[in-house]
């Protein structure tokens, strides 16, 4: 049996020169499980939260705190552990905590520790971490969802919606759905740059633009598309994320756009109206957030207007919590969630989401965060989890392609035991 030897954590730096955790798990027969932890920008109000040393160094956002609960009282409480007892090691954590956010220990410190186990313990069974996590004898594999268009609180551009997304659909295997989406993007890129716009990229990958409204975002995705030869809504279908949390208003219950053809406030109405005006307008296939946090009235009635014509998928709503996705079986709201492992903080329950999410006929997604580490943990998830799409931004960017390249492994290695969740849009 593998038992927990030794567990070490470090600083690192994320992809926006941040500090970030890496923890090391050993076991007794010398087995590694190395892990490090993502942070977001469009930080929903209610996830789990991250401890940061909050002092001068790094603008607050040391984590020398964090490594010190690791190498003390989480050390304590797991060495000589089974290390298969992802389960029992994840709540015990919990309990070190003990707050309902852990904002006492971190959700990154827990994280960072739970997703070493995981990785030790397939080590140890000698298994890739896919493997380890779901045992089957066939896989799907995700739809890259690409980020090709970045703006929102992600660039530094005057484009109110945080991410515009292709996924290649029409193709038998994933690693085809790569060249498809690459080739869009370069199209794309040759587009902007013969129209004067820079093709400088944002936080996730993709082009950062100066666009002057979502209109021509749309209009210059659509054009990409075609002309790199395919037809959009059939072959490549659009996301987007409006990261509407970021628009909008508490105190007057408002959304503000800040382009200069939108300088205007939107009641929850007026959102759900344009929403309905723009799916008509373009072949957006789903999009994330189109409402904010909490403003779940407003989420009921758009569930309720379009939700069976799209994807009206849940981040900042649900934060991967277990809870506040049940309040939205019950209230109908949404019908996929996103799921990003940090917004609740241990693999464990990020499971316990999925499978709730599985049981009520929600679609899962899996994400990455803005600020991301080399770390592939993710696209492994995505292959164990059954995941039908993964969002890890676009096609450049090592911290981003780094996922898309690891379901690449995967796919290699699965040889004729793989799928691609793309085919069920085949007709
Ligand atoms: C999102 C994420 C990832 P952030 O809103 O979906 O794309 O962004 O990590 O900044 O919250
Ligand atoms: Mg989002």
């Amino acid at each position: 049996m593998g038992l927990i030897k030794n567990i070490y954590a470090r600083q690192i730096f994320d992809s926006r020169g941040n500090p970030t955790i890496e923890v090391d798990v050993i076991t007794n027969k010398n087995n590694l499980g190395r892990a490090s932890v993502p942070s977001g920008a469009s930080v929903g109000k209610y996830e789990a939260k991250y401890l940061y040393d909050g002092n001068k160094e790094y603008r607050g956002k040391g984590v020398k705190m964090s490594i010190k609960y690791i190498l003390t009282i989480i050390k304590e409480a797991l060495i000589g552990e089974d290390i298969t007892n992802q389960k029992v090691l994840d709540y015990r954590m919990i309990q070190l905590d003990g707050t309902l956010d852990k904002s006492k220990i971190g959700a990154n410190t827990i994280l960072g520790v739970s997703s070493a186990i995981a990785k030790a313990a397939a080590a140890e069974n000698n298994l890739p971490l896919y493997k380890y996590l779901n045992p089957a004898d066939t896989y799907t594999l995700p739809i890259p969802m690409l980020n090709v268009l970045n703006g929102g609180v992600h660039a530094d551009n005057p484009i109110d919606f945080q991410e515009f997304l292709i996924l290649p659909v029409k193709v038998q295997k994933f690693s085809q759905a790569l060249t498809m989406g690459i080739t869009v993007f370069h199209t794309l890129g040759e587009i902007l740059k013969k129209n004067k716009y820079s093709t400088n990229v944002g936080d996730e990958g993709g082009f950062a633009p100066n666009l002057s409204s979502y209109h021509v975002a749309f209009e210059y995705i659509l054009q990409a598309i075609e002309q790199a030869g395919y037809t959009p809504g059939k072959d490549i279908l659009i996301g987007l994320d409006a990261a509407a949390s970021e628009l909008y208003n508490s105190h007057n219950k408002k959304y503000f756009f800040r382009s200069s053809s939108l300088q205007e406030s939107y009641t929850t109405d007026d959102m759900i109206m344009f929403w309905d005006t723009l799916i008509k307008k373009y072949p957006i296939y789903s999009i994330e957030d189109p409402l904010a946090e909490d403003d779940w009235l407003g989420w009921q009635k758009l569930t309720k207007k379009i939700g069976h014509k799209i994807k009206l998928v849940g981040d900042d709503l649900f934060v991967t919590n277990s809870q506040k996705l049940q309040q939205g079986i019950n209230q109908k709201v949404a019908n996929t969630i996103l799921i990003k492992p940090n917004q609740v903080g241990t693999l464990t329950e990020t499971k316990n989401t999925i499978d709730l999410a599985k049981k009520a006929a929600y679609t899962h997604i899996i994400s990455h965060r803005s600020g991301e580490t080399e770390d592939t943990m993710i696209a492994d998830l995505s292959v164990a989890y059954q995941a039908s799409q993964i969002k890890s931004g676009s096609l450049t960017r090592s911290e981003r392609v780094a996922k898309y390249n690891q379901i690449l492994r995967i796919e290699e290695a699965l040889g004729k035991y793989a799928t691609y969740y793309g085919e069920k849009f085949i007709p």
